[in-house]
């Protein structure tokens, strides 16, 4: 679950397999993504479904986020690999995502609202991140912060 990802660099049959059973995982766990660290592949692979009625699969191959301005959004997330436990994670709601498709076609979209969070989310387990020490470390900094604040105002 720590391990980072390595960029996909073959796109083949074996890749679309690795693909169709990952969405087929994400459907049966009833979740909106999954991100190939959770069934132990270290590639840079996610899935998303983010419809109603799981219609809409979307695959993200060698991910990458480009932050387009500061504004945070704040959103209840939960995890396929931290069951049972909520929390809100505050994330940059305005996003640029550059992917690869699983032929290996470039492409890039603005995610909204639910997708947005939802592809933060499985870039971080790329990353070898879950959302719980996101928001242990926001929720530190931002103690240590108000800390701070008060320090030099006793100052
Ligand atoms: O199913 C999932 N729901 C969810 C809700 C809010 C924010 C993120 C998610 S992703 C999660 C599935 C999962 O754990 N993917 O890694
Ligand atoms: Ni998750």
């Amino acid at each position: 679950m720590r391990t980072k990802a390595t960029p996909v660099v073959v796109f083949d049959e074996a890749l679309q397999h690795l693909v169709a059973d990952m969405t087929a995982t994400m459907y049966e766990a009833n979740g909106i993504g999954l991100a190939a660290t959770q069934v132990n592949v270290h590639q840079q692979i996610v899935v998303i479904d983010v419809s109603d009625n799981g219609s809409m699969p979307q695959v993200f191959i060698n991910p990458a986020i480009k932050v387009l301005d500061e504004v945070l959004h704040e959103y209840e997330e939960g995890c396929l690999s931290v069951p049972g436990f909520h929390e809100t994670v505050e994330r940059p709601e305005h996003i640029e995502i550059t992917a690869q498709d699983v032929s290996g076609e470039t492409f890039t979209l603005i995610p909204d609202g639910l997708l947005a969070v939802c592809i933060q989310h499985e870039v971080d387990h790329l990353n070898g991140k879950l959302f719980v020490d996101y928001i242990s470390s926001m929720k530190r900094t931002r103690i240590r912060k108000k800390l701070e604040k008060q320090h030099r105002q006793k100052a």
